[in-house]
């Protein structure tokens, strides 16, 4: 069967490579303040939401990214009360966080509404996040709700897009630094922070850099086909705990819908090949 509409992804073209997803039908594409959104409906990935020709979300396999980047640093955490999303306005980080009963108050903050509700009207399965008593919504910018709030959460997401474009101000030193200090004494962050194949040294600049802000830095992924390269990873930022401390301390057992994460992942996901050891870590 010939497919004739294809998506062609915008990140990686100035460098030979590109991702191409056959679609049937686009269903939304508008302009909100600060990028294009698009959604479309796939030929066998769901549905898609595309930011400024990014691909952000799929149905298919959204769960690998979102699961990871929530479950790494919550069951990391011995009692993650306050939780934060920074971006992930689809609701998806959001939605893993409020699983954990321990958690009183998850907040999100991002900067384009227009994001939130596309995501209401196109991925409700995501966006039910946001109907949880105890999400609280800031409209606005990450790096500035950062400088408002010290010591405040347990957990943080940082879900941004790629260091192009709105999300620009969330890989900066200043804006760890800011993380670092919105983060309770033994509070820990996660960031997205791009693909072990593609992005060896901005991930290597990044974690000689997170070493210098937090007690405990690290790097871990996740394998995801829609992402460039087909994997994704995260910084593992800490003021306290490493990953593994609080491990299997039982909390895995509360939260009900795993597709990718578990406790063997979890460690799994922090042992690097060795082109990416070495790239990263030096060794
Ligand atoms: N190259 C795309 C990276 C996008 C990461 N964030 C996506 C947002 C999903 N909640």
């Amino acid at each position: 069967l010939a497919h004739t509409l294809w998506f062609n992804e915008n990140f990686e073209t100035d460098k030979g490579r590109m991702l191409s997803i056959a679609i049937k039908e686009q269903l939304y594409s508008g302009r909100s303040k600060y990028q294009q959104v698009d959604v479309y409906d796939t030929v066998s990935l769901g549905r898609m939401l595309v930011l400024d020709g990014v691909i952000m979300v799929t149905e298919f396999d959204n769960f690998a990214y979102h699961e990871m980047m929530a479950h790494v640093p919550m069951q990391s955490h011995p009692n993650p009360k306050k939780v934060l999303v920074i971006g992930g306005g689809d609701g998806g980080a959001l939605k893993e966080l409020l699983k954990y009963k321990s958690v009183e108050e998850a907040w999100i903050c991002e900067i384009d509404e227009d994001v939130i509700e596309v995501s209401k009207q196109f991925f409700p399965s995501l966006a039910e996040a946001f109907d949880d008593s105890r999400v609280k919504i800031n409209v606005g910018d990450g790096a500035v709700f950062m400088k408002e709030n010290q010591k405040q959460f347990d957990v943080i997401c940082v879900d941004s897009s790629d260091p192009i474009g709105p999300a620009e101000v969330l890989f900066p030193k200043d804006f760890y630094q800011d993380i670092q200090k919105a983060l309770t004494e033994d509070g820990i962050a996660t960031t997205q922070s791009e693909s072990m194949y593609y992005h060896k040294e901005f991930i290597n600049k990044l974690y000689l850099q997170n070493k210098d802000i937090f007690a405990y830095v690290d790097y871990y992924y996740t394998l995801i086909p829609t992402y460039p390269s087909g994997t994704i990873g995260y910084s593992f930022c800490s003021n306290k705990y490493g990953p593994m401390e609080n491990l299997n301390k039982s909390r895995t057992f509360e939260i009900k819908e795993l597709s990718y994460y578990n406790d063997e992942v979890h460690k799994a996901s922090f042992v690097l090949p060795g082109f990416a050891r070495k790239a990263i870590k030096g060794k």
